[in-house]
């Protein structure tokens, strides 16, 4: 009996363990988690840095001091009717920076957060009404709820209730709340609401059939059937992606145009289309549903070949937060929304847990680099809600303001990011069976659990400002796999995998990887050098991209950068900047032969400056057209808007006219 007794106990903790890791998503290859790496890298330190000691304090305090928390409390005396303000979907900043302080609580035990936490958790379990519904926007006056919540349940859910949309937040955040500290005081909040809008919603008779107006609870259902293992949170997830376009919501706006099968092209609101997209992989790798793949497959490469900015960044219009049409990237006016970036890096990465392909894994560098960092000040500090690609000075593009903002009344970036940032280092590994993907370039240590044998790996680098990666490979006894080295697509002549941007020349870069000392030959496979040995303990793998400055020519159908190129180097887009250059940089003129030069600047917390020299095209006092040489200093796109508020362009002109002598 007693036997039996531990025998049934250890299968529970294996089980309750297997829970917590969240492990065995039903995707082919597994990402190594966050908890695993510890990042020792100096670019990405310091953000994590920043987002430990200031975003995620910072946002917990606005959520304190913009009556967030308030909310909640106020939801839980629904008699003193108070009046709804903010907006329907406040709650889930409170959620997200829950998430993103359970990340850091798992690599930095803080028994002070976690007590902070679970107050706030106390406050929020009070709003909760008895039959699981939780929604401060409608419990705290029901008769007066907010004017975006409908009179009745899910009665506006379609539209901007975001009572689905909260859910799938609330469920993110409680996931990684009980991953972190094993307490299920979030889940179970989470369980009991997710519960009452699995009894409500569906095609039985007393159920009404509606999908989210804003996506998001198709990826979260399927991490929390993941995390307790019931179906029927999955089969909700796959109810949601199913009835969309059969319900009464048929617009592009919220992707409910068509069935999502018969989708084909990027559409709407760009975070919910994003976010949808990252729930049907989700839910494609967990029933194997091959017309899921195909249908994201189509859209990926809609996006990819003709909707991506050169940034990573997605969504080109303010005017619905939206995707525009085929070719429509505008530079000054670019929406480009943080969360919608963030959504970019999920979906890129399910699509490699999918297939294994690196492109993939080109966009979501891409995207993380440029799009995703810009997003958030330096410091830690400031964000940006759209991330435009040319600035004039003038033009507000940030929620009323042409600089980064401490917070917003619609604060969905700064909350993202807190939730985002402290999960980067769960995108560096990946691993499949015997396979070990090393897909990001950042110093860390490792232990990764390769072929069921743990085997550590540190990774010292200079990246992304050289292409030099060192990586020590320690199994504890000698052991076969595949180490499957990313060769990124800029180092293959590919600024992504189509035809929307190219090299001007220099395509092709070389690159060397050594194993102890001896040089490896490897044709690529899905764009990874596989390196198949047995490994020892202190193996040394020495891989050297070569980084050179490079012009970027974009496609033709581009109306907007039609005579520009743009400038990169390894994974990052550079810009020009006003405070750099003392002339007027729009009506700077790039040479064909554009030589650069680099210079490492402790400016700007470190970073790789580059320099060319320009002819600056300027009227004399008769009106005479002059020409005059400068030199035009450039920075990395993401470091822009530190310095005060002034011109910046990412496109360059190199054809005469492009260039923009009275702007
Ligand atoms: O609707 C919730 C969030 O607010 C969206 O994801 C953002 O685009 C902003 O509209
Ligand atoms: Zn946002």
């Amino acid at each position: 009996m007693k036997k039996f007794a531990i025998t049934v106990l250890t299968i529970l903790f294996i089980i309750n363990c297997y829970a917590r890791t969240g492990n065995n998503s039903g995707y082919p290859i597994t990402p190594v988690p966050f908890t695993s790496v510890k990042v020792t890298d100096d670019f990405w330190g310091k953000r994590l840095q920043a987002s430990r000691e200031v975003t995620i304090p910072l946002a917990f305090s606005k959520c304190e001091e913009t009556g967030r928390y308030l909310n909640f409390q106020n939801a839980a005396n629904p008699s003193a009717h108070y009046k709804v303000g903010g907006l329907s979907f406040d709650d889930t900043d409170v959620y997200k920076t829950i998430e993103g302080a359970s990340f850091l609580l798992q690599t930095y035990p803080d028994k002070n957060l976690e007590k902070y936490i679970d107050s706030v958790l106390t406050i929020v379990a009070a709003a909760q009404e008895s039959d699981g519904y939780l929604y401060t926007s409608r419990t705290m006056n029901p008769e007066h709820p907010h004017e975006w919540a409908g009179k009745t349940r899910w009665e506006k859910v379609e539209d901007l209730s975001h009572e689905f949309y909260n859910l799938g937040h609330l469920i993110e955040g409680a996931v990684a709340y009980y991953q972190a500290t094993g307490k299920r005081n979030f889940l179970d909040i989470a369980i009991k609401y997710a519960d009452c809008v699995e009894r409500s919603i569906g095609s039985k008779p007393e159920q009404v059939e509606r999908v989210p107006g804003h996506q998001i609870a198709e990826m979260a259902l399927a991490k929390l059937y993941l995390v307790t293992g019931n179906k029927k949170y999955l089969d909700l997830a796959k109810y949601f992606l199913d009835k969309r376009g059969y319900t009464s919501r048929k617009d592009t706006y919220s992707q409910a145009h068509k069935p999502i099968l018969e989708q084909d092209e990027a559409v709407g609101h760009a975070v919910r289309a994003g976010y949808m997209y990252s729930g049907i992989a989700d839910v494609a790798a967990l029933t194997g549903d091959t017309a899921y793949i195909n249908t994201i497959g189509r859209i990926w490469e809609n996006v990819v070949d003709k909707k991506l900015y050169i940034t990573g960044g997605i969504g080109a219009r303010h005017q619905g937060e939206a995707f525009g049409n085929n070719y429509e990237l505008p530079n000054l006016t670019a929406y480009n929304e943080t969360c919608a970036a963030i959504s970019n890096v999920y979906w890129n990465h399910r699509m490699f847990l999918l297939h294994g392909d690196s492109k993939y894994y080109d966009v979501l560098e891409r995207t993380l680099y440029n799009a995703v960092i810009s997003g958030v000040s330096i410091d830690g500090g400031t964000f940006f809600y759209p991330n435009p690609l040319e600035s004039d000075g003038k033009y507000k593009f940030n929620q009323g303001s042409c600089s980064r903002q401490a917070w917003f009344g619609c604060a969905c970036c700064p909350s993202n990011l807190s939730r985002f940032i402290p999960s980067i280092p769960g995108y560096v590994y990946a691993v499949h069976d015997k396979d070990l993907y090393v897909n990001l370039f950042m110093s860390n240590t490792s232990e990764i659990e390769v072929g069921g044998k743990k085997v550590k790996l540190s990774q010292t680098t200079s990246y992304p400002w050289e292409g030099n990666i060192k990586l020590e490979v320690s199994p504890k006894s000698k052991q076969l796999f595949s180490l499957n080295i990313r060769i990124p697509g800029w180092v293959q002549g590919r600024v992504l995998p189509s035809d929307l941007y190219t090299y001007a020349k220099n395509k092709d870069l070389p690159y060397v990887i050594k194993v102890n000392g001896i040089p490896v030959e490897s044709t690529l496979y899905k764009g990874y050098c596989c390196i198949s040995r047995t490994w020892k303990k202190g193996d040394i793998v020495e891989i050297e991209f070569e980084m050179k400055s490079r012009l970027v020519k974009p496609n033709e159908k581009i109306v907007e950068n039609r005579g520009k190129v743009a400038v990169e180097r390894g994974p990052i887009v550079y810009c020009a900047e006003w405070a750099d250059n003392d002339f007027n940089i729009f009506s700077a003129l790039l040479n064909e032969q554009s030589v650069f030069t680099v210079e490492k600047s402790s400016d700007l917390s470190g970073i790789n400056k580059i320099q060319t020299e320009v002819q600056v095209l300027d009227y004399d006092s008769q009106g005479g057209l002059q020409i005059k040489k400068e030199k035009l200093s450039m920075i990395p796109y993401y470091a822009w808007n530190h310095r005060g508020i002034g011109k910046m362009m990412v496109w360059l002109p190199q054809d005469v006219s492009a260039v923009r002598i009275n702007d």
